[in-house]
């Protein structure tokens, strides 16, 4: 898209992620003069930046997409959790088929905003990083979109530049990718990034050292291919899987089971959870019994058996104890579980090793490597950083955001506490909005759903916001009896005929004045019906 200096829209939307791509097409259809800023290079959000080795969705397809029939009609899914270059596919497949591109300018990283107060605009300042050029551009609503993962976090460990082999962060992954064959390489942090790339580069690397702090509570991913036959049910399956969705505590396809765990007997439990881990997935989580991350008791019974079903796979004994320790390292659900294919094989092969940063911090980088406390040095020729994001919030508070007094941000303002209302605007920041962030349920949901609805819930703000309800009544009986009788054919100023260009409509009240003290008595009598007093 082009980009003129000094432009100025209705509706400016930072990232082009689920959350720009649905508000850009829905604000759009609404007449909203509307425009998206992306810092990658195309739409995908996440799924742009995201693209280290393995990287794929932990939500079953049916429930990570777009809700609106048009874009999984045509659409087609190879498998139940696809790949990131699938999803970059199926970003591309809605970018044009709502015709998305015109409306949307990349390599544009919004790095702030400021809220003029005599003009009532958002003056945003929008860097190309490639051209390092810088544009302003205003706005009077100013709506993010970027999501619960915008800003990586890399620990700031001692000696990095010094160290000489390459160093990753998974989420800045070069887009050409790299050859990691033969190489001596070391991954710092297990979660779900951490387990997706393990995966992939263990059995690829000369040698793989996992550096990990918190085992991950894995669960059995439900992979499958999905054949056309499996599509065209899915399909059919649409409006079920988007109630049931709607109606769980996350958009997962699973509710809490509506028993407490030691309701059951013991072998009662037993046999739930084996039905439970029969179905894969997120099942053993979010399907559990309903105190499961509520009561220690329900917590620790999903976790020995959770142990008694992984550790068996993992050969070395120190490997294993590290990885299903006996104590649980949180209680079971409530940090987030991943979903592995391979993920405790890897560790069964000779060429892999695992450091746990606890008993053995990691001291410093060195030019040729990790050195850990006790002096003991992994020489690696790639380090890889799994190590996440200023999550949740990073989005909002990394960018110079600053609302109707100048002398803070809105990171300034929430470095004591977040302090938000629906989880959607912060007092201060007026016309300013958010989808999927926090406070709101978006860090544990399934994206698209609680974006739609903040979508369509913001939506529906704004229009209120552009024409109030009763206006718009007024304008409708305003317009309606301007069509009764003849006047409508005289070309007359009271329709607007004798001014070139004026829109040609009734602009006089037609019941005459008698009515018209009627209804602003009854608007007085209703406490100013319609006025919104201060
Ligand atoms: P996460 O879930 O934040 O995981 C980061 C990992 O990095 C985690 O294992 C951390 O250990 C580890 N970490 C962070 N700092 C350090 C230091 N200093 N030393 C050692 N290890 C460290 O990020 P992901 O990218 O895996 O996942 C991002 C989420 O975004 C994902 O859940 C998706 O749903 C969307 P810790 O567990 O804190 O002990």
């Amino acid at each position: 898209g082009s980009m003129e200096p000094d432009q100025k829209w209705d509706v400016m939307l930072v990232g082009g992620g689920f959350g720009g791509m649905y508000l850009l097409n829905k604000l759009r259809n609404f007449g909203f003069d509307v425009h998206l800023y992306e810092s990658g290079s195309t739409f995908g959000g996440t799924w742009f930046w995201n693209c280290y080795p393995g990287a794929r969705v932990d939500s079953i397809v049916p429930t990570y997409q777009f809700s609106s029939d048009e874009t999984w009609d045509q659409w087609e899914w190879s498998e139940a959790y696809p790949k990131r270059e699938e999803l970059e596919a199926y970003f591309r497949h809605v970018g044009k088929l709502w015709n998305l591109y015109s409306n949307a300018s990349f390599n544009s990283r919004v790095v702030s905003a400021h809220w003029d107060i005599e003009e009532k605009v958002w003056v945003c300042e929008i860097s190309n990083e490639q051209e390092n050029t810088t544009t302003i551009v205003k706005s009077r609503i100013l709506l993010f979109c970027a999501g619960l993962s915008a800003v990586p976090y890399k620990p700031p460990f001692e000696g990095v530049d010094d160290f000489k082999g390459k160093i990753y962060h998974t989420s800045r992954w070069p887009r050409e990718g790299v050859d990691l064959k033969g190489k001596r390489c070391g991954v710092i942090g297990t979660g779900a990034t951490g387990v997706q790339v393990i995966q992939e580069v263990g059995p690829v690397a000369s040698h793989l050292t996992v550096f990990q702090r918190t085992p991950n509570i894995a669960l059995p991913m439900d992979q499958a291919p999905l054949s056309k036959e499996d599509n065209i049910k899915l399909k059919k399956d649409m409006p079920e899987t988007l109630e049931l969705s709607k109606a769980t505590w996350a958009g997962f396809l699973y509710s809490w089971h509506d028993k407490c765990a030691m309701d059951d007997t013991p072998e009662e439990r037993e046999s739930f959870y084996e039905k439970l881990w029969e179905r894969r997935g997120f099942g053993f989580w979010v399907g559990n019994y309903k105190d499961t991350t509520v009561s220690p008791e329900a917590a620790e019974a999903a976790y020995q058996f959770w142990r008694k079903k992984t550790a068996p796979m993992i050969k070395d004994p120190y490997k294993r104890e590290k990885l299903c320790p006996e104590v649980a390292p949180n209680p079971f659900g409530t940090k987030r579980i991943s979903l592995y294919r391979t993920y405790y094989d890897i560790f069964n092969l000779p060429t892999v090793d695992l450091i746990d940063v606890n008993e053995n911090p990691i001291h410093d980088i060195t030019e040729n490597g990790i050195r850990l406390q006790d002096g003991m040095e992994v020489e690696l020729d790639v380090l890889i950083f799994a190590t996440g994001f200023d999550t949740i919030t990073g989005g909002l508070t990394h960018v110079d955001i600053r609302g109707t007094d100048p002398s803070f941000t809105l990171g300034d303002k929430w470095k004591k506490g977040c302090q938000t209302y629906l989880g959607m605007c912060s007092n201060g920041f007026p016309n300013f909005f958010w989808v999927y962030g926090p406070q709101s349920p978006g860090p544990f949901s399934i994206g698209p759903t609680c974006i739609e609805f903040q979508g369509d819930w913001l939506t529906q703000l704004l229009r209120d916001l552009r024409y109030p309800e009763v206006e718009k009544k007024w304008r409708e009986m305003i317009l309606e009896a301007g069509e009764k009788g003849l006047f409508k054919y005289a070309k007359s100023w009271w329709f607007g005929a004798n001014i070139p260009g004026k829109q040609r409509e009734c602009y006089n009240y037609m019941l005459g004045m008698p009515e018209y003290r009627k209804k602003c008595g009854e608007v007085r009598r209703n406490g100013y019906e319609g006025f919104q007093l201060k």
